[in-house]
């Protein structure tokens, strides 16, 4: 390696990353309905690309260390000036490195494919003339932190990389041989050099004539030949045919390649962001003999809805549908679809909990529907949730009912119909404008349409299930509990209750009472199967259920905390059995990427017997550290298995759900490299050392002290004849003695944080 700079990150990497080569064979004795019967095959392109700079020693050694043994590495093979192979992404330079820097205005233009292309070909380049070029991400919304450090590699040094595992497949993408041989370079002989000096184990090429002439050349024993389809419209320049119209002639192709690859949308279609019926392709191939390879893979894509952002729910629909499997998957995040096949797929759909972390809902499935409808309760429930919640909100009427927010504007359409005059202004709730359930009877309450809630959306334009954007209707706590009651999966319900000192006080509103005759009437107040949470982030408000009540008492705690002091924990126990913490404050980060290992949050409530939950889980990969892989599953398996937290709360119980079956838990040193939690901190240190400047220190760690966990008792409900008086204006000083006390502790809580 000719760049010191990247050796020492590799050195890094190798050092930080998963280091043990547990075997990770997967397991063979199953029956897999791909050609051979043997588990489908994880393909590699350009490494963990996902990530790293695609085809960069990074990618290529990232992808060795999460992945199943045998996996797969994928180079799209470019020639140079003077005939050297060399991985990289397409034959022009420009977009996935640093070219133009390098040779500042000496872009060319060239016909590819008999399309106008211009920027930095490989063509015009002698292998040396490159060595100053460093790779960079070629896709917009991928971190680009790690670009400007990997040099471009030559097969060789890819080879050379793979040498540690004998398990590992090399495979050559050939894309562009018709170019090639128009710049006089002979991609054919360079192949087969290759392959006398390496093992091949797939040659692929969306151009006929290319496979045919190199399949005399070639021992088809050791390496497989695979056509590629690309675009149905696009045409095979060897040819002139579409590759719509070769679909038809799988026969045809089997006389020179014994696999196809195809993009993802010809074995499922995707319309209109929804997944269409499968076609017959895998089984029409597999008929004739051919393999069948699925390409366009990767986590940070959008993908189908009907996966709910859970990339490894994409990879399940290929290979284990019960119809059929493809042989195998490109993919961008090979560590999704190794967990795929090693962990996830053959399941029984009633395989036992192999993990006893409590799965509780955040407003239901509210991933997948509006929040707190019953069809997101149903979801919850069908997707096996253990516990479902309800955030108890108050109508004028006092009929408590679930909904996530106090201002119906976050998850109805209020603000488009003529309750908008109703949006007032109450700087104790909250800030800006809102349209607060409080005002509106239940029988408004109840036509009013729900929406589904988009934390991911204004910055990252992702959108939640728009084909269900707004269904369902509204329940009442009652209609909640009488649903939840005789439902024998659920081991619990949880309960939030905010604003209970307000209402009480202004609106004369006391939702805790409320609370207790609803659970008393459906008969929760006598011992059952199923446990009843009470959760606040207000201790006043559980004091309040302790002295009544013997429910479980959950403590939220909203600010970002490392550590508390002992007295602030001896406070908690005085009034919580279990507290709800933020994922922030279980694995700190910064710009997205974990700095430093577990803190002590969890071990130190733990130890005083509070269970400690952890929220909130979300599918979209933008809501995660990138430590994740972009992978749901990694996220939760690095909180189980790392933090040991007792329950996570989460907006797709599903994938919680799921991964509390996978056959890979439990399983100490022989757990595979693609279910161990990922080791925290590699990829920060990676940053600082690629950007040549120490990461930050780290800001302070922020405790939780006694002064922020007390509260003033609730107050008395008021009575209120009329319209409250005070609504929408500020507060008079001294009319509100008890809330002025409880804003100036927080005052106070928030300055000792800046000061620490
Ligand atoms: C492999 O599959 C066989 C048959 O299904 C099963 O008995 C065995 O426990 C499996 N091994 C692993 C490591 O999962
Ligand atoms: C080279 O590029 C620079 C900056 O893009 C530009 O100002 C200059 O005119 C270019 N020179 C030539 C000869 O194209
Ligand atoms: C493919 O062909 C159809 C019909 O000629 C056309 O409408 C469509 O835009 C083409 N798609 C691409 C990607 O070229
Ligand atoms: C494909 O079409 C081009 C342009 O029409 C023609 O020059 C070329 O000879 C054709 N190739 C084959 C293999 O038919
Ligand atoms: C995908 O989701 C849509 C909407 O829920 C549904 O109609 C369709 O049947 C689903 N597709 C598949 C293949 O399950
Ligand atoms: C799974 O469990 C359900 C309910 O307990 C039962 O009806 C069903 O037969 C079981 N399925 C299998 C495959 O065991
Ligand atoms: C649900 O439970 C209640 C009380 O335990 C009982 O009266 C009712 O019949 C049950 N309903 C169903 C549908 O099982
Ligand atoms: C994390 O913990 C491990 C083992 O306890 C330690 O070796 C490592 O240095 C820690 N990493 C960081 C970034 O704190
Ligand atoms: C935690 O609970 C266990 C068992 O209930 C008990 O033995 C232990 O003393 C408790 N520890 C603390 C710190 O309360
Ligand atoms: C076993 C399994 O998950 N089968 C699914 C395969 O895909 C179809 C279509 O989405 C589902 O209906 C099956 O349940
Ligand atoms: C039904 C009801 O209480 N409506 C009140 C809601 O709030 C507005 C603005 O304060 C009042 O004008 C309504 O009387």
């Amino acid at each position: 390696m000719c760049n010191p700079r990247a050796f020492v990150l590799l050195v890094l990497l190798q050092f930080l990353l998963l280091g043990s080569s547990v075997s990770a064979k997967s397991n063979g004795s199953s029956q897999w309905k791909t050609l051979t019967g043997s588990p489908p095959l994880v393909i590699a392109r350009g490494g963990f690309s996902g990530l790293l700079p695609d085809s960069s020693a990074a990618a290529y050694y990232l992808a060795l260390q999460t992945s199943v043994a045998d996996v797969a590495l994928w180079c799209d093979v470019q020639l140079t000036k003077d005939a050297v192979g060399i991985c990289f992404p397409d034959p022009n330079l420009d977009q996935c490195s640093f070219i133009s820097v390098v040779f500042p205005n000496q872009s060319r233009s060239y016909l590819v494919n008999g399309v106008q292309n211009t920027g930095y070909f490989s063509v015009d380049y002698n292998f040396k003339d490159l060595s100053d070029v460093r790779l960079k991400q070629c896709v917009e919304s991928r971190s680009p932190v790690f670009d400007d450090s990997f040099p471009i590699l030559t097969i060789n040094d890819v080879t050379k990389q793979m040498t540690q595992t004998k398990t590992t497949a090399l495979w050559l993408n050939i894309q562009y041989d018709a170019f090639f041989r128009q710049h006089k370079l002979n991609m054919k002989s360079f192949v087969l050099s290759v392959s006398k000096k390496v093992h091949v184990s797939y040659i692929s090429s969306p151009e006929i004539g290319f496979l045919k002439s190199i399949k005399p050349l070639v021992n088809a024993k050791r390496t497989k030949l695979v056509f590629r389809f690309l675009d149905k419209n696009g045409t095979d320049p060897s040819t002139n045919q579409t590759y719509g119209s070769l679909l038809k002639k799988l026969t045809f192709i089997k006389t020179f390649a014994s696999g196809i690859l195809v993009p993802k949308g010809y074995i499922w279609p995707v319309e209109a962001s929804y997944l269409q019926p499968h076609t017959s392709l895998v089984s029409d191939a597999h008929k004739v003999g051919l393999e069948v390879y699925a390409s366009g893979f990767s986590n940070d894509d959008s993908f189908s809805f009907n996966y709910s952002y859970d990339p490894l729910a994409e990879y399940l629909q290929f290979i284990d549908n019960g119809t059929f499997s493809v042989d195998g998957v490109l993919s961008d995040n090979p560590v999704t679809p190794s967990a795929a096949i090693g962990c996830f797929s053959q399941l029984d759909t009633n395989a036992t909990k192999r993990d006893k972390t409590l799965i509780i809902s955040n407003y239901g499935a509210s991933g997948d529907y509006p929040a707190c409808t019953n069809v997101a309760y149903n979801k919850a429930i069908s997707d096996g949730v253990d516990v479902l919640d309800c955030p108890v909100q108050m109508s004028k009427d006092g009929t408590p009912f679930c909904l996530n927010s106090i201002d119906l504007q976050e998850s109805t359409t209020i603000a488009k119909t003529s309750f908008m005059d109703y949006s007032i202004s109450i700087p104790e709730i909250k800030s800006g404008n809102g349209i607060f359930a409080f005002n509106l009877t239940w029988t408004d309450i109840k036509g009013l349409t729900p929406s589904i809630l988009n934390p991911f959306a204004t910055e990252f334009k992702m959108f939640r299930n728009p084909k269900y954007i707004n269904t369902g209707t509204f329940v009442t706590l009652s209609d909640f509990l009488s649903m939840t009651k005789n439902e024998t999966t659920l081991s619990g319900i949880l309960i939030t209750v905010e604003n209970a000192a307000y209402l009480a006080e202004k609106q004369g509103l006391s939702v805790t009472d409320a609370i207790i005759d609803a659970l008393r009437s459906a008969g929760f107040d006598k011992p059952g199967s199923q446990k009843v949470y009470i959760q606040s982030t207000d201790s006043a408000v559980l004091l309040n259920f302790k002295q009544k009540t013997n429910y479980e008492l959950v403590y939220k705690i909203d600010k970002i905390v490392y550590d508390a002091s002992n007295e602030a924990i001896e406070d908690i126990k005085s009034f919580a059995d279990a507290v709800v913490i933020n994922k922030k404050s279980v694995f700190p980060w910064d710009n997205g990427f974990l700095t430093s290992n577990t803190t002590r949050i969890v071990p130190k409530l733990q130890a005083s017997n509070l269970s400690v939950f952890v929220g909130t889980f979300s599918n979209e990969f933008v809501s995660q550290a990138w430590d994740f892989l972009s992978d749901s599953t990694v996220d939760i398996n690095s909180f189980i298995q790392d933090a040991g937290i007792d329950g996570i709360v989460t907006d797709f119980p599903k994938t919680a759900a799921r991964y509390r079956k996978n056959k890979c838990l439990n399983l100490g040193e022989k757990t595979p490299p693609y279910m161990q939690p990922v080791r925290v901190g590699s990829l920060y240190e990676l940053i600082s050392q690629a950007s040549m400047s120490p990461a930050q220190a780290p800001a302070p760690l922020p405790l939780l002290t006694e002064s922020e966990v007390v509260e003033p008792p609730l107050p008395d409900v008021a009575t209120i004849a009329s319209a409250p008086l005070s609504l929408g204006h500020p507060v008079p000083k001294n009319a509100q003695p008890k809330v002025t006390v409880c804003l100036s502790n927080v005052a106070v809580f928030i300055a000792s944080l800046l000061l620490l």
